[in-house]
């Protein structure tokens, strides 16, 4: 199985029983349309914690309802979010999202030793696009948690990425190491790590996944480009999850995805001991709904 659209994710989702979701500095927009929405939608249930006179007069200038919805009064941003992990942490609810907050501080409170929503795992960012120049979603990782991940750090990026395709129902998803270039080059660590990886992958180090690479990202994603390199890969053209180098270059990928390509973006963070939702505070509210929706999915 693999998702088409966007809108596969609700097929996912369906019957499923609703999940509480926790919105840390609850203050934001686009935030609380999403979280509405997906409320309406009876995918979640909504808990907000934040500044309330912010709240409800966002709530009022847009039109929102949020009558019955439990409101945690906490005008302070840092407190707000420590409040809304602690939450989490003690089992109050299943999902927790960041509202109108820097990603750093949000990450740094879910990576707290004593009250965080640490497992012992590394934690990684996944995105989930619809560009309607590829023929299947695809996944990219990790743009915005791990800035400059070594080799371990990858096994567990593809590790985390890889198990949540397969409960997503992804059997064999396709892994494309990303480089520069496509042959390695002892120059280029990205490169190093990719020819690592696909070994690791081979010998069943890693497992439950295809991987390929290094593959520059015309490979990855065009199998007439990798046939005209001469590159025979069975990943090459129809890959499901990019893997890249670093925070920077996924974080222009994501972006350019975004406003280049008006790519349609859900993501998520994983490994922790809830599924978080860190989208971008200049991502829309369509984004932030999918990102709830790939949240739901990916919650036990
Ligand atoms: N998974 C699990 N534990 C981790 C992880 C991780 N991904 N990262 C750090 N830790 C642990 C470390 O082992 C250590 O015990 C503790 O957390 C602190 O580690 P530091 O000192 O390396 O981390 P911090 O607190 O300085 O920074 C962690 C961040 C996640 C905040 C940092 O890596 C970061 O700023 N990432 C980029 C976030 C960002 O700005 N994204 C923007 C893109 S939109």
């Amino acid at each position: 199985m693999v998702l088409k659209s966007m809108s596969d994710l609700k097929g996912i989702v369906a019957g499923k029983p609703r999940k509480r979701l926790v919105l840390a500095a609850a203050q934001d927009q686009h935030s609380l349309g999403a979280v509405l929405r997906a409320w309406k939608d009876d995918i979640i249930e909504p808990i907000f914690i934040g500044d309330t006179d912010g709240i409800q007069a966002l709530c009022r200038e847009n039109g929102y309802d949020i009558a019955g919805i439990k409101i945690v009064h906490e005008p302070e941003i840092d407190k707000s979010v420590e409040l809304a992990v602690k939450m989490l942490s003690s089992r109050q609810g299943d999902i927790l999202m960041k509202g109108k907050v820097g990603t750093s501080l949000l990450l740094k409170c879910v990576l707290n030793k004593e009250w965080g929503l640490r497992t012992g795992n590394l934690l990684s960012h996944i995105a989930l696009f619809e560009v309607d120049t590829y023929h299947k979603l695809i996944a990219v990782t990790d743009v915005a948690m791990n800035i400059a991940p070594n080799l371990k750090d990858k096994i567990s990026i593809v590790n985390n990425s890889v198990s949540f395709l397969n409960r997503l129902g992804y059997v064999m998803p396709k892994v494309a190491v990303l480089g520069a270039v496509e042959m390695v080059n002892e120059n280029m660590e990205a490169t190093l790590h990719a020819a690592l990886l696909s070994k690791m992958n081979q010998r069943e180090q890693i497992r439950n996944c295809i991987i390929d690479g290094p593959l520059a990202f015309d490979n990855a994603v065009s199998l007439e480009s990798a046939q005209h390199k001469g590159i025979k890969s069975e990943v090459a053209g129809d890959t499901d999850l990019l893997l890249m180098p670093d925070i920077e270059v996924g974080n222009v990928l994501y972006k350019s995805l975004v406003f280049f390509a008006k790519a349609k973006v859900a993501s998520i963070i994983l490994g922790a001991q809830v599924p978080i939702v860190l989208t971008s505070r200049s991502d829309s509210e369509q984004a932030k709904y999918d990102s709830i929706l790939l949240s739901a999915a990916a919650s036990k």
